[in-house]
């Protein structure tokens, strides 16, 4: 039997039809502890934080939580948050090497999406299907490289102050926000980390941009995963958007879990898409 594991940037709690274990992250403030599982009351986060003057933290799992979560199968594939900017990726790595001692046996595979989100959701249901298609964890593993390869994150940003406070992203593109209205559009680097490409007045504009930066990036009509902070309208409206132009695509919206939704913060939308 096969297992398909992902830290809680990837959005999802459950991954229907297979055997699926979500990693949490975890959020902190001052004496409030986040823990980034289905019990997380993510509004109730989001309303503390804005009410919250200190410095808030995030942390990512640890060795031991990800070799807990490798157990109980033959074949594992653990898909992490950009290690660009998360020691995920790495504790996941070194969770694999311990693994392995005590079970030579099992095979253990580990992506690094450089993404969050609604990318490495993408990668999640294409594991699952290549898992349904009986291929072996070698190929499963070839294919699902080479499709990890082939899609892209892009999204709309109201607010870089988590980012900021946590020095993920550089203060020039920091500086830049917190301006009313002004939404910061933009993308996952190669290198995994955040490429701030355009400032739009508006949500309108910055649709515009964001399937305009699609089309560009090779986008004809595949599968579109739209994550979003507490705004599931206009996440929907981008959707239609996106099927007004593309009839055949699939396209479906979900909301962001706590570690996307701290950092895109409120009204945020985050777009996987395939290319080509
Ligand atoms: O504490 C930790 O290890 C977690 C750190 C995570 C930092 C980045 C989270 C980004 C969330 C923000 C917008 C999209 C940026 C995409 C760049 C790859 C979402």
């Amino acid at each position: 039997m096969y297992k398909i594991v992902a830290d809680s940037s990837c959005d999802v709690h459950t991954l229907a039809g297979v055997p699926f274990q979500s990693v949490p992250l975890s959020i902190s403030a001052g004496d409030r502890f986040f823990r980034d599982d289905e019990l997380l009351d993510i509004p109730e986060m989001l309303t503390f934080l804005r009410s919250y003057n200190g410095r808030s933290y995030t942390a990512c799992p640890s060795v031991d939580d990800w070799m807990r979560a490798y157990e109980g199968s033959t074949a594992v594939f653990a898909v992490t948050i950009t290690g660009g900017l998360s020691g995920s990726h790495n504790s996941a790595m070194a969770a694999r090497e311990l693994f392995l001692q005590t079970n030579p046996d099992v095979e253990v595979y580990v992506y690094d999406t450089l993404s969050t989100g609604p990318e490495p959701l993408l990668l999640l249901e294409k594991l699952r299907e290549l898992i349904g298609q009986g291929l072996s964890p070698r190929m499963i593993d070839a294919v699902a490289r080479d499709y990890l390869a082939s899609t892209r994150l892009f999204f709309s940003l109201q607010s870089l102050h988590n980012l900021a406070q946590n020095g993920r992203v550089s203060r020039v593109v920091a500086s830049a926000v917190g301006v009313l209205n002004i939404r910061v559009v933009g993308t996952a680097s190669p290198e995994g980390t955040l490429a701030s490409l355009a400032r739009c007045r508006g949500d309108k504009k910055a649709l515009a941009e964001l399937l305009s930066l699609m089309e560009k990036a090779g986008y004809t009509g595949g599968k579109v995963r739209i994550n979003h902070v507490q705004n599931p309208q206009l996440a929907e409206e981008f959707a239609r958007k996106i099927r007004d132009a593309y009839p055949e695509a699939d396209v479906s919206c979900h909301p962001c879990g706590g570690l996307c939704s701290y950092y895109a913060e409120q009204g945020a939308l985050l777009v996987g898409m395939e290319a080509g």
